[in-house]
């Protein structure tokens, strides 16, 4: 598996769908078992100046324009752009809870024009890696306590509807694995970890260039 720079690799998906979870055990399992130094970042990341600002206008603490949020996600990734692709080619693989995908199925879902949703992150750091969380249909709904300003079931169906179109309508979701995370008797949470590592595994192994690429140009 191994390779002079590191992989940038993205966990896309609905809240509550298992994310954070599985991208914690798969980091554990790089870097425990396979000695790949890895490290899990989140956008957004509420670490920073612009962060507060997001996660205080996500806890309803701050009132927020959908254009200007969408600005300050856009952002709270580019302000972490330098510091990640230090770490990339200094050979650190990073698993990032979102990305852009994000940005623009959160902002679109509120009305917001997917091309000028997408434009603001036209340049950051291109992902070798991205798995998007789907739940089938015969999934049990995701259930929402609506503690968090987005958090509610009709919103994020509305978000989901949005990461659907996009990842049916545009060449720039060919590269996007889906990951069924129905968590059910059939596929439990060490049966999806796994399809996630067969994935991570073969994206390690093909890592041809050093070269770090830019998304959607
Ligand atoms: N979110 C996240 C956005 O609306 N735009 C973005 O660019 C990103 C990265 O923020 F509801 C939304 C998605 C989610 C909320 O995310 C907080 P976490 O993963 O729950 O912290």
């Amino acid at each position: 598996m191994g390779s002079k720079r590191g992989a940038l690799i993205i966990f896309e998906g609905l809240d509550r769908i298992g994310k954070t979870t599985q991208s914690k055990l798969l980091c554990d399992y790089l870097s425990q078992d396979c000695n790949i130094r890895c490290e899990r970042l989140a956008f957004p990341d509420r670490t920073t100046q612009i962060g507060g600002l997001i996660d205080a206008y996500l806890q309803r603490k701050i009132e927020c324009n959908d254009r200007t949020i969408h600005l300050l996600f856009s952002a709270n990734r580019w302000e972490c752009m330098d510091s990640m692709r230090a770490k990339l080619l200094r050979g650190d693989t990073l698993i990032v809870d979102r990305y852009a995908y994000s940005g623009v199925a959160f902002s679109q879902a509120k009305g917001l024009d997917k091309t000028w949703c997408q434009s603001c992150d036209v340049g950051l750091i291109k992902p070798d890696l991205v798995l998007y969380f789907h739940r089938g249909k015969q999934a049990n709904c995701l259930s929402y306590t609506g503690e968090e300003r987005y958090e509610t079931k009709h919103f994020q169906e509305e978000v989901e509807t949005c990461f659907e179109q996009f990842r049916s309508s545009s060449h720039q979701w060919k590269d996007i694995n889906v990951i069924n995370a129905d968590n059910n008797q059939m596929r439990n949470r060490e049966t999806i970890q796994e399809e996630i590592r067969s994935y991570v595994k073969d994206t390690l192994k093909n890592l041809k260039s050093n070269d770090l690429e830019e998304l959607w140009k």
